[in-house]
């Protein structure tokens, strides 16, 4: 279609000069095609005369565009990481961007570019209270929420973003108090919904203390399915949320947003920071090749 454009808009400006002489238009064709993404040749020309008498002529000319304008295409990129090494220019452009964890999965996930070097996809984001995290199975593995503010980005996408690669993980979290502080992981991967999407998370640095290692080699827990190792009950419905359970938790993520400094274990929380169940006002988990 947009070929016919350019030929329709060629065979207009030539009818626009159509009494000067050929050699004359094709100049004129050649100077305003100069600077196009186009690239064209002269096919064919025909003369006719309408008016004998004073010479006056159409000219009847066509021209075939050849190659067609300029699209870039951007690579379909498995995460942010490959997104940055592919487009250094998107360094410090923090911002939700299309990602395909596998060739036929599409799916938009938030990308911090700037934090030590970027290439940081975001995996779970908590700024407020106005999306709910106490969900079911489904939803968990599917994803919920959006990337640009709070969301997760579904335990099928996480499988595949770690299965063949070495991740690390990085936590962020802030207080009420507004004091912020991090833990890095060097290794961290989920397994397939088989395994329950097992954790696997290894190799702790930061300032807020581990409160992961706890839940390594657990499966994931929702309200509506329990793989804890609490014989008692369910985990998720006790803490209000969807976690590695162990039995139960040091660090609780998904519970409640509470939008206060409370100290309860159904909360967002991560024990190791503060040697209690304080409610955390921001929380983020993203994940990069190392
Ligand atoms: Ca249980």
């Amino acid at each position: 279609m947009r070929a016919l454009g350019i030929y329709v808009t060629l065979i207009l400006f030539m009818f626009c000069y159509g009494l000067q002489k050929h050699p004359d238009i094709q100049e004129l064709l050649t100077k305003f095609l100069k600077n196009k993404k186009i690239s064209w040749k002269h096919t064919k020309s025909n003369l006719k005369s309408s008016k004998l008498v004073n010479l006056k002529v159409d000219i009847l000319s066509s021209y075939e565009v050849k190659g067609g304008i300029e699209t870039k295409k951007e690579k379909k990129c498995v995460d942010c990481s490959e997104i940055l090494r592919n487009n250094p220019t998107r360094r410090n452009k923090d911002g939700v961007y299309e990602i395909y964890p596998a060739k036929s999965m599409k799916t938009y996930a938030f990308c911090d570019m700037t934090t030590n070097g970027g290439g940081w996809t975001v995996i779970q984001n908590r700024m407020d209270k106005s999306t709910d995290f106490y969900r079911t199975w489904k939803e968990y593995k599917a994803g919920f929420g959006s990337p640009s503010q709070n969301y997760w980005i579904g335990n099928d996408v996480i499988n595949l973003l770690t299965k063949n690669k070495s991740q690390r993980l990085r936590v962020e979290l802030q207080r009420f108090s507004g004091e912020k502080g991090y833990a890095e992981y060097s290794t961290f991967a989920v397994g397939n919904e088989t395994s329950k999407y097992i954790l696997s998370v290894s190799g702790f640095k930061g300032n807020i203390g581990d409160s992961l290692v706890y839940h390594n080699d657990m499966k994931f827990s929702t309200p509506d399915q329990d793989n804890d190792k609490h014989s008692g009950g369910s985990c998720s419905q006790a803490c209000q949320g969807a976690w590695w359970y162990n039995a139960c938790h040091y660090s609780n993520l998904n519970g409640k947003y509470l939008g206060t400094a409370k100290k309860t274990n159904k909360s967002n929380t991560w024990y190791h920071w503060t040697n209690s169940f304080e409610s955390l006002k921001r929380t983020r988990m993203m994940i990069r090749t190392s």
